[in-house]
């Protein structure tokens, strides 16, 4: 009898461990799979939804690579350098189709993987430099290592974080040479007014909380 509970109490301890998966994990799927608070669901569904899923829910496809921060003004901004049908993108946006606004004073913590068969990576700049360099950080801390070269698909994620400090707009670019003049460059604005960051693409503008 007590070698059965045993057994019981093992296999509810191994689905519990299986649940709980490590946050880096969680934010690497982030790109193809919903937001933390439906993501955690999603493990245990086996995570087969993916970017199309067509679960009726509007925030399915954008809201997809960005998550509250747990720190109070912060934002999470998974992003993946790949390349679709309009050239290289941000998550599929490029050319200024994504558009990304934080409060002033919030923190932007980058996570950024390659997914394509080149290599990318991601700054944030002063807006007149999206469409090519020489590249300047328009805040402390916001060109990711590697910024010129890029990472490649079989490096592990770069994680940086930086403070938007000044209002304005400003661009998020890949920095390997070329890549933004061919449009790999899309929207970062920091507003003075704005109480929560909103994420803006051709399927309309949602407000991250
Ligand atoms: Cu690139």
């Amino acid at each position: 009898m007590i070698s059965a509970l045993g057994v019981v109490l093992g296999i509810v301890l191994w689905i519990a461990a299986y649940v709980k998966l490590p946050n880096d994990v969680t934010h690497r799927n982030l790109a193809a799979n919903p937001p933390i608070e439906s993501s955690v669901s999603n493990a245990t569904a086996t995570a087969s939804a993916g970017s199309n899923s067509t679960t009726g829910s509007a925030s399915t496809s954008t809201t997809a690579f960005y998550s509250p921060g747990s720190a109070p003004k912060t934002l999470n901004l998974n992003l993946e350098g790949i390349s679709n049908d309009s050239g290289m993108t941000f998550n599929g946006y490029n050319k200024g189709a994504l558009k990304v606004t934080v409060p002033v004073g919030w923190t932007v913590h980058v996570h950024f993987v390659d997914k394509d068969a080149m290599p990318h990576s991601v700054g944030f700049v002063p807006w007149n430099e999206r469409t090519g360099g020489p590249f300047s950080a328009a805040f402390p801390g916001s060109l990711m290592d590697k910024f010129e070269t890029g990472i490649q698909s079989s490096d592990p994620p770069v994680e940086f974080s930086f403070t938007a400090d000044k209002a304005g707009q400003y661009a998020m670019v890949c920095g390997v040479p070329g890549h933004a003049t061919a449009g790999m460059w899309d929207e970062f604005d920091v507003s003075a007014t704005a109480k929560a960051p909103t994420i803006t693409t051709p399927s309309g503008t949602v407000t991250v909380k």
